[in-house]
């Protein structure tokens, strides 16, 4: 049995590239909005056989390579004392940390017992999954989780979680270091339970300067990549409007770097190690161009990893938009599988 996407993520010949594509903020399948009819997001998230429904959706709707489990990062918050409510301006926390008492409040991260309902997800999805598909584990990365834990719900440039980190740099050290074991215990448990591969979204790491994102950002990843590495259980990671912290981004010893659609392939290949493989990094906007420049943007970043020798895991530079025709996503995942990748 070949499992593409696996090999992929480790730079090794594949009889096809792989594609998987994110879903977050994405409603754009019937059939997912069609449970949503039923049950609100905290349940489809936290009832075992409902999230196994929607995580099967779109290997059953596409021909797509790897599944992610259906939940979101928030979901470590209210085990740590911080309840989350989701409506429909995004998450939002009731009472985010404002100060170091805020942090050394806060309750350890027990995932075997109090995330179980994310592991009994991923058990269960496991054996309804195709051998041949992985299943993706996920995690929020520690400083995305600091941000909305500080800010308390989305932003733009999250200045209030920018200002602790600056005014109260000791709590936000502590802080890191409380999310980061939290989250390695985390994915850790997704891999004990099934998880073929673990991804870390860091979505705000882009807010950063190369010099912060080293200072505040990068033991923390270190740490965790060394936690939760084990053989033939990629990880990847992700960081959203990333392309001035390639350099930084290249010491974390993660298997795959994930990049949005505004890094240039070329450069990200130049400045990784060759072993990483990439994932991305199509403009997820393009979708809904017409079909033939669906195709050749995505024949572009295509030949561009190509060029570059390295693994490849196509995907979009940030999750699919709601409005997404699905038409337009057959024709995306057409339009990678009959590219032969170059024999890597
Ligand atoms: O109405 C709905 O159904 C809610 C929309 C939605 C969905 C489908 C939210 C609320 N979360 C999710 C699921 C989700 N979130 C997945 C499931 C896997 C899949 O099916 O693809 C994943 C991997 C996430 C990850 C996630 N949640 C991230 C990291 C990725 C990224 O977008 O950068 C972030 C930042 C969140 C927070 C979140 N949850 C939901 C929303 C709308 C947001 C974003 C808020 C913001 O813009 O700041």
């Amino acid at each position: 049995m070949t499992r593409d996407f696996i090999e992929a993520c480790y730079g090794r010949p594949v009889r096809r590239r792989p594609i998987w594509i994110m879903r977050q903020a994405g409603r754009y399948q019937a059939t997912y909005r069609a449970v949503r009819e039923k049950y609100s997001f905290e349940q489809v998230c936290t009832i075992p056989e409902v999230a196994c429904e929607v995580t099967l959706q779109p290997i059953t709707d596409f021909d797509l390579d790897a599944a992610i489990i259906f939940s979101d990062i928030m979901v470590v918050f209210p085990p740590m004392g911080m309840p989350v409510h989701f409506g429909d301006g995004g998450p939002k926390i009731a009472r985010p940390i404002r100060s170091a008492a805020d942090v050394a409040g806060l309750a350890r991260l027990d995932p075997s017992f109090s995330l179980r309902f994310v592991t009994d997800a991923i058990r269960l999805t496991r054996r309804g999954l195709p051998e041949s598909v992985p299943l993706i584990g996920f995690s929020g990365a520690p400083f995305t989780l600091a941000c909305y834990a500080i800010e308390g719900a989305t932003s733009r440039e999250f200045a209030v979680a920018r200002e602790f980190f600056y005014r109260e740099p000791q709590a936000a050290q502590k802080l890191m270091s409380h999310l980061a074991d939290g989250v390695a215990d985390y994915l850790n448990a997704q891999i004990d339970a099934g998880a073929d591969a673990v991804q870390l979204f860091d979505s705000w790491g882009g807010v950063l300067s190369p010099e912060d994102y080293r200072h505040w950002i990068l033991p923390h990843m270190q740490s965790i990549v060394r936690k939760v590495r084990r053989p033939n259980t990629p990880v990847i990671v992700y960081v959203n409007g990333s392309s001035h912290l390639i350099e930084v981004l290249r010491d974390i010893p993660c298997d795959v770097l994930s990049v949005d659609w505004r890094t240039q392939l070329p450069m990200a290949a130049a400045k990784c190690p060759t072993q990483t493989a990439l994932q991305g990094n199509l403009d997820p906007i393009a979708l809904m161009a017409p079909v033939d420049e669906i195709e050749k943007r995505a024949r572009t970043v295509m030949s561009q990893m190509d060029a570059s020798g390295m693994g490849h895991v196509f995907n979009l530079g940030h999750g699919i938009m709601p409005n997404t025709p699905e038409a337009n996503v057959h024709a995306l995942v057409n339009v990678v599988h009959s590219r032969p990748p170059k024999a890597n």
